[in-house]
């Protein structure tokens, strides 16, 4: 745990008392403040009792009587599409609100690091999506590396609850929207823009807001290093602001669309081929194709990301090329579960939106495809080009009819629950077919969320197969 410090004596409120609230109790308190916890759930509030937090109750009227600070929890909306009552009070009492992020830069930096040769260094991944497997990636090349890492942030491990950090130490975090957006302090070391295309549009007021969410990463003053998607306009954009010149090698752009060269610093894959360019020479290549944790573009785009921050942190591509291939891949993201009878059988659950489906089915020839759930805004447009890669699409959730007619002209079966859906892909699948879950939708009308989603397709994979061979 990462003590939190400038709170010694002082009343302190935590709001949702999930993995980042407790998290930042602990953290709060280990440091010497009074916490007092609430969390809008009976069942979470008595959780965190038995936990030992302290509870107080925030709807009284004088609930912010002398508290210096309210931090809030990610899932907890703080503006749109409505502010939290208790939140739009501690603004109202002139209270300050950040979150566990900001205590986490503002804590980051103890005194103890006098004694270190190499103080630890923070690299912060955010985008819209590829930014778990780019963050778990990086720490897996780290950590194969023989560099001591931790991992941590919207992956699932509250950011104040790493160990404090060792000389040399990098610590990766994934940062999603709604973690920067509040943030008081954002001071990573390195810093990493994946891509951006529309999510979470209520939470941020449209896609200005939620870009201006992420954007919080490089603002004013902004990390050492800075490794930049520029394959969305966004990006593009990004890029030219951090720039101080065409030569600025603080910023390494990455792309799979195109090739980039010039007299900065570059990563681009394209066809499977990882390029490195700096000072317009080529300095580093890896052939990405067979590597088996990162199948299609989108993967190769983390692939670029994962590599320009090693790079930056002084790896070289041989060593990076080794950790790629010893990459096992996340749970829920293009996990190849099982392989039968020529079938391959691939969760990727957390394809929670189009443009995360839309890049799952381009990355397989041949897809029988699980989709469906509580649709997104934006509609299904966009799914287009990746629909030509689908021989049939096996619809779930409880607007099953609704979303298969969204689809247009693609084959479609309404199955609506996820055991039917893999009954009759597997039934129909030939040799060298995909059935992958892929939703692009959310998963809260059937499921608590998409881990759930994922496992539950695992079961029924697993034990169609055992049917089969029975
Ligand atoms: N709560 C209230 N009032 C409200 C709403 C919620 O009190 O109005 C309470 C709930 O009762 C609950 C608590 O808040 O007890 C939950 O807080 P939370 O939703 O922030 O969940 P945490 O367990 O703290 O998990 C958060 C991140 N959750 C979200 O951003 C929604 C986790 O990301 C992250 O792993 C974790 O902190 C550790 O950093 C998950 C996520 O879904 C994976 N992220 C989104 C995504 O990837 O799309 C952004």
């Amino acid at each position: 745990m990462i003590p939190v410090r400038g709170f010694e004596g002082a009343k302190v409120a935590v709001l949702g008392l999930g993995r980042s609230g407790l998290a930042a109790a602990r953290a709060l308190e280990a440091g010497g403040a009074d916490v007092l916890c609430w969390d809008d759930g009976a069942e979470a509030r008595a959780r965190a009792e038995a936990a030992g937090c302290k509870l107080h109750d925030l709807t009284r009227r004088e609930a912010f009587v002398g508290v210096a600070a309210l931090f809030t929890s990610p899932g907890i909306p703080h503006l749109y599409p409505e502010m939290n009552p208790h939140i739009a009070r501690a603004y109202d009492e002139g209270v300050p609100v950040d979150n566990d992020i900001g205590l986490f830069f503002q804590s980051f930096g103890a005194g103890d690091w006098v004694e270190f040769d190499q103080p630890p260094r923070v690299v912060a991944v955010t985008g819209s999506n590829g930014k778990s497997t780019t963050s778990a990636l990086i720490h897996h090349v780290l950590t194969e590396a023989g560099k001591p890492a931790q991992l941590a942030g919207n992956i699932g491990r509250g950011v104040l609850d790493i160990d404090p950090p060792r000389e040399g130490e990098i610590v990766v975090l994934e940062l999603s929207s709604y973690q920067t957006e509040l943030a008081r302090a954002l001071t990573p070391d390195v810093a990493v823009f994946t891509n951006l295309s529309p999510d979470h549009l209520e939470r941020h007021g449209g896609l200005g807001g939620y870009f201006a969410a992420k954007r919080r990463l490089f603002a004013e003053g902004g990390p050492d290093r800075a490794v930049i998607g520029v394959d969305e306009p966004e990006g593009r954009f990004l890029a030219g602001q951090m720039a101080e010149g065409r030569g600025d090698d603080r910023l390494i752009r990455i792309s799979v669309d195109r090739k980039l060269a010039g007299p900065g610093w570059y990563v681009h894959a394209r066809k499977g081929f990882l390029s490195e360019f700096r000072k317009g020479r080529q300095v580093g290549t890896i052939d990405l194709r067979d590597i088996r944790g990162l199948p299609g573009t989108h993967n190769h785009q983390n692939a670029c990301a994962a590599y320009a921050v090693c790079r930056t942190l002084g790896l070289s591509p041989k060593v990076i090329e080794a950790g790629f291939h010893s990459y096992p891949g996340l749970p829920h993201r293009s996990q190849v579960v099982a392989e039968a009878k020529g079938v391959t059988y691939v969760n990727d659950s957390k394809a929670t939106n189009v443009d995360a489906a839309l890049k799952a089915l381009l990355a397989f020839k041949r897809v029988r495809w699980i989709v469906g759930g509580l649709q997104k805004e934006g509609g299904l447009g966009d799914l287009a080009e990746g629909l030509n890669h689908v021989a049939k699409a096996y619809v779930i959730g409880r607007e099953a009819e609704g979303f298969a007619r969204a689809l247009g002209d693609v084959t479609s079966e309404v199955c609506t629950d996820m055991k039917t859906a893999v009954a009759r892909a597997m039934a129909e699948a030939e040799p060298g077919d995909t059935v992958l879950l892929a939703p692009a939708a959310a998963s809260f009308d059937q499921y608590d969320n998409f881990e759930h989603r994922g496992d539950d397709f695992i079961v029924h994979v697993q034990s169609e197969l055992s049917k089969a061979n029975n």
